[in-house]
């Protein structure tokens, strides 16, 4: 990259002239619809407001705050042409989640939605007492009556343009910081290479931008891409998927979650005319994999990210894919096994994933740098195991994985298992201690509408899963739930039921 560059210029200015003023890239279920060059007039009079009435400095940095929406896309670009830092914050989070995220990272201005601005005066009135909050009402109202004429500040390369908090297994948050190159890196890492969307496509994500999955998904790659984003506010699998079929979108990224969701309630016919489905946010179970390609012919691409590496390093697409397996580094990755002295482990061995590549972790002042950077590696706290031929399979969370009586086990495989149970609705495995074997597996299961949770549906399901895994496996104890805890990305919360299982 050229060490000056901005990302926003590159993503809209540059798009539009590329793609065409009048070339769709950004829809809503509602009917809206923006075009390219619309997108690039009300990311310019953001910025104007911004700098003209706001009096935003570059380097300052602006909190967003909303569902997304076009005018979410205007902001985030905005914020970056007019050399601001946009600090990420989902939607869902509460005053109490955001407060440390503000302590941190001293947000100058805050956007907002009008529908979750409380907990920004919340947050202004108890740590930020100069933070200026504009509900969006305000700033479409000053942004439209804006010339839309504006010429983006020439930030440096190696100038932070996002900082987006990322929640620690302890749940104080981190704020990771990446560049404008980054912003841009991730696709010629994952979007070109690996994703390869075209004008054409219409591309719809469950994940807020906040997330950086959905910061990529629908921002970042369509507008790489000349492609157009559907945008939504948060949905149900079941609407996900009548939102593909009504609208006609030809990619979907979204979490296991929801594909399961969506096998299970038989609503795949819904994503018949899918080109591409991307999974990610945690790892996608085979038989959920070989049920959709068995029902729909689509081979999901599979993928891992780290907030910390703000996109996907490990994926395949294609015929490239291996059922079962994450996939391989994507170009510009190297992705290794280490041991626990930090030595590459090979084939067959398992161990914790370190990755190189263009982005790297870089937390804001923050000593668990040292935790996640080790002898140049990323370490992103999974455990995989690499393959001859350099597939990497996801095993366990680096804490996840329970070692029993000496056996490792993986808990995402006792997760997939139990679930083939068909009371089964979701389910988590965490270990617990145990004075004789070390460690036990433990299930958390939340069984189907209308199924009796009882001590003999318990036996039932171990005994499911000591007909289908290695006996030494099987959940010693199975706890019945009315929902597993999650967090504001839709992650399981293991580390909350490693607590209440060792309780
Ligand atoms: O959680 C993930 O796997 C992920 C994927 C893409 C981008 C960001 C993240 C955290």
């Amino acid at each position: 990259y050229p060490d000056r560059l901005n990302a926003a210029t590159e993503l809209i200015d540059v798009a539009a002239s590329t793609f065409g003023a009048d070339w769709p890239a950004l829809r809503t279920p509602g009917g809206e619809s923006w075009s390219y060059g619309l997108l690039r007039t009300r990311a310019n009079q953001v910025a104007q407001v911004l700098t003209e009435d706001l009096g935003l400095v570059a380097g300052q940095r602006v909190m967003l705050r909303s569902p997304n929406t076009p005018w979410t896309v205007a902001a985030w670009l905005g914020v970056l042409k007019a050399g601001g830092v946009v600090v990420t914050t989902m939607a869902a989070l509460r005053a109490r989640e955001i407060i440390p995220v503000a302590e941190r990272t001293l947000p100058s201005i805050a956007l907002v939605d009008s529908r979750f601005s409380q907990e920004v005066y919340a947050v202004r009135d108890s740590t930020l007492p100069a933070l200026t909050v504009v509900e969006h009402n305000d700033l479409i109202g000053r942004a439209t009556a804006k010339s839309g004429a504006f010429t983006d500040v020439e930030t440096a390369a190696d100038d932070v343009a996002l900082l987006g908090p990322t929640s620690g297994s302890t749940g104080v948050p981190k704020i990771t910081m990446h560049f404008h190159r980054d912003i841009l890196s991730i696709d010629t890492t994952f979007g070109r290479p690996v994703l390869r969307l075209a004008p054409d496509d219409l591309v719809a994500c469950s994940a807020p931008f906040a997330f950086t999955f959905g910061l990529g998904m629908l921002i970042v790659f369509p507008l790489r891409a000349g492609a157009c984003a559907l945008l939504t506010e948060r949905t149900t699998p079941r609407q996900l998927a009548d939102i593909v079929s009504a609208e006609g979108v030809t990619a979907l990224a979204t979490a296991p979650t929801a594909y399961k969701a969506i096998l299970r309630e038989k609503q795949e016919h819904k994503l018949a005319g899918l080109r591409v489905a991307v999974s990610a946010g945690e790892h996608i179970p085979r038989h959920t994999w070989e049920q959709f390609r068995d029902r729909l012919g689509i081979r999901i691409i599979d993928g891992i990210g780290a907030t910390e590496l703000l996109h996907i390093f490990i994926s395949a697409a294609g015929d490239d894919i291996r059922p079962g397996a994450t996939g391989k580094p994507v170009p510009g990755y190297r992705a290794a096994v280490l041991g626990p002295d930090g030595t590459e482990l090979g084939p067959g061995e398992a161990g914790r994933l370190g990755v190189i590549g263009p982005v790297g972790c870089r937390y804001l002042d923050d000593e668990r740098q040292e935790d996640y950077v080790v002898n140049g590696w990323n370490v992103t706290g999974d455990v995989f195991v690499r393959d001859d031929d350099g597939y990497f399979f996801f095993q366990a969370r680096t804490d996840g994985m329970i070692v029993s009586s000496g056996y490792n086990i993986g808990g995402p495989e006792v997760e997939a298992a139990v679930e083939t149970h068909p009371d089964v609705l979701e389910v988590a495995v965490v270990g617990r201690t145990d004075p004789e074997r070390g460690s036990v597996v433990c299930a958390f299961v939340v069984l189907r509408e209308g199924v009796l949770a009882d001590a003999a549906k318990a036996k039932e399901i171990q005994d499911h899963v000591k007909r289908i895994l290695a006996p030494y496996k099987y959940p010693r104890h199975v706890w019945f739930r009315d929902s597993l805890p999650r967090n504001a990305n839709g992650k399981v919360q293991h580390f909350a039921l490693r607590e209440i299982a060792e309780d």
